[in-house]
């Protein structure tokens, strides 16, 4: 098969963000669009190893998927990789694809991967498409490595690529080439459920949790859950692990076939996009409820009636109930981690139990060093992320599993050990506003504005409906990686108070069109103050949100009433 050169000129903005490359599907049907990216993000990622590497390659099953898939082995052939691992339809989720990374394949370690996915934005023709690199640890690019990749899209003049090469990526199989001037080239096209299915046995006692569901664990009652895949990833690996593993009823399994525009739908896994899934609950018949988002790898955990559990409770309940899971029952625990706006219940549970926590920037990329070094085992997200160090991605059904798993050990509901939680803790008080899709010079001057109004509000008072809080620190996050020195600055403005309440504001880095602007706010109510303990969040934290829209002077600066999305 032969190789051909083709002659192509920068795009501008092929700029990774907090998660890869996401950018409406029309920009990347442009001729060379998608070619020059993948040519930037195999020279970028594998550098010197590109030749007879390996790479893992799989997506969320969106629109463009299989024009991508093609291109990518297109591409990698030219390149002289040595082998690709492609997910069945070019299908994989996050995790799984994160999994086969970490596994090495063929007796050989696997150079990294590339997820075809836009996670938890909309897909289908108008929607969003995305690419992301992941390393030979299974985690998403550090910045050093995204950054190089943008350098090259910047100045690239040609990509290679093997036109003629035709692979059938639809049929498990082994499929072999010569590729002229360049060697042997093999693509191994795999199941895409399988792996991943092995690595959870690995970890969960399925036994227990499979008691837990059938009632066998509570004289008879069956425990049921009502479980949202949103037309995205997760759909297949719940269906076999929950229906076919566990002996969950399939109709209690919604949305589980993956369509390649979700169905119409926004998979995003929070009270906003899954309502349909809060609703039902409602119902009173379902013991837990979760949805997961496109890629399968955020969680949105629920109990009876639609009881809402936070992420950054969800992170610090399974910290508490760790020795539940089998998993880390054989190895040490070390520490947690967080990433900066999730609030901190998290940090209650390592203090009490003596271990580190570390405070992280938004993206699961900062995760994967300390996870390397052995520092953290578990970590999470406000943004409807939880995951441990088994894999160096986030992982919505993993995050579920701990819960049943936890769930069979306590034989509590969701709401009494999320409750108890708090009685032994706190409560960290959470909520987050999205404002979607504002025009982005609007969102900026926000920003601006915002920036250079911190210095002065160290020191003041700031009141709303009667309360008054007392700015202790307002600054933009930096942080300093502990394992390797980098550092990275400018990834939020806060506004910290002296009772540890604290004010957050970021720019999305994962949309792609307009700019989205998130508010976090959060506070610490004690466990003593049982009056206020048990109220509702958006009750409890009205005082703050008003003083947040009052600083940043949102409705100003984007002419929005009111947010997109309330989490
Ligand atoms: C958002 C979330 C962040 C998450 C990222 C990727 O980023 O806030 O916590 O890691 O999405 O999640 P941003 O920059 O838009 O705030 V996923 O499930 O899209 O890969
Ligand atoms: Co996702």
């Amino acid at each position: 098969i032969a190789v051909v050169e083709v002659a192509t000129k920068p795009f501008a903005g092929q700029k990774p963000g907090t998660s890869g490359l996401r950018k409406r599907v029309p920009e990347f049907q442009q001729q060379h669009y998608t070619e020059n990216f993948i040519q930037a993000t195999i020279d970028a990622g594998l550098g010197a190893k590109k030749r007879g590497s390996q790479l893992v390659v799989g997506g969320d099953g969106r629109f463009l998927s299989i024009e991508a898939t093609n291109v990518i082995i297109k591409i990698a052939a030219a390149n002289g990789l040595s082998r690709l691992i492609v997910g069945q339809n070019g299908f994989l989720s996050t995790p799984a694809v994160s999994n086969l990374i970490r596994k090495g394949h063929a007796g050989k370690i696997v150079d990294g991967g590339i997820i075809l996915t836009a996670s938890h934005n909309p897909g289908g023709p108008k929607g969003d498409f995305g690419i992301k690199f992941n390393c030979e640890n299974g985690g998403p690019a550090p910045d050093h490595v995204t950054n190089s990749i943008y350098d090259i899209t910047t100045k690239i003049s040609k990509y290679s690529i093997a036109r003629d090469l035709e692979c059938d990526f639809t049929t498990v199989g082994t499929y072999e080439y010569d590729i002229d001037g360049v060697g042997h080239f093999t693509v191994d096209v795999i199941d895409s459920v399988t792996e991943y299915v092995n690595l959870m046995q690995s970890i969960f006692d399925f036994s227990k949790i499979k008691s837990l569901l059938s009632g066998d664990l509570s004289g008879g009652k069956k425990f049921r859950v009502l479980l949202d895949s949103m037309h995205g990833a997760t759909g297949p690996y719940i269906s076999t692990i929950l229906a076919d593993i566990l002996g969950a009823d399939s109709k209690d399994l919604l949305r589980t076939v993956p369509k390649p525009d979700f169905g119409g739908g926004h998979p995003d896994p929070n009270l906003t996009y899954a309502k349909a899934l809060v609703d039902q609950l409602k119902n009173g018949e379902h013991d837990l409820g979760a949805a997961f988002d496109g890629d399968g790898d955020r969680n949105m955990i629920l109990g009876r009636n639609g009881f809402f559990v936070t992420p950054s409770d969800s992170l610090a309940v399974i910290a508490d109930n760790i020795n539940s899971i089998p998993y880390f029952q054989s190895r040490k625990v070390e520490g947690f981690a967080r990433s900066m706006p999730t609030a901190g219940a998290v940090d209650l549970v390592a203090k009490a139990k003596g271990l580190q926590v570390y405070e992280t920037p938004t993206g699961w990329k900062y995760f994967g060093n300390l996870m390397d070094a052995g520092k953290i085992a578990l970590c999470g997200e406000e943004s409807f992320g939880t995951g441990s160090d088994h894999i160096r991605e986030k992982d919505g059904v993993w995050a579920l599993l701990a819960w049943l798993q936890i769930l069979a050990d306590k034989k509590q509901s969701v709401e009494e050990i999320v409750n108890n939680h708090w009685k032994k803790y706190g409560r960290n008080v959470f909520t987050r506003y999205d404002y979607e899709n504002v025009d982005a010079a609007g969102a900026n001057l926000l920003m601006t504005f915002l920036e250079a109004q911190l210095p002065a509000l160290v020191g003041r008072d700031l009141s709303a409906n009667g309360f008054t809080y007392k700015v202790a620190v307002a600054d933009n996050f930096q942080y300093n990686d502990p394992v390797d020195g980098s550092v990275s600055t400018r990834q939020g403005l806060r506004i910290v108070f002296e009772d540890g309440s604290r004010l957050v504001f970021r720019l999305s880095g994962t949309g792609s069109a307009g700019a989205t602007i998130r508010l976090y706010v959060d506070s610490y109510i004690p466990a003593s103050d049982s009056q206020r303990l048990l109220q509702p969040a958006q009750d409890l934290l009205k005082p703050l949100v008003l003083i947040a829209l009052e600083t940043c002077k949102m409705e100003q600066f984007t002419n929005r009433k009111a947010p997109t999305v309330i989490t």
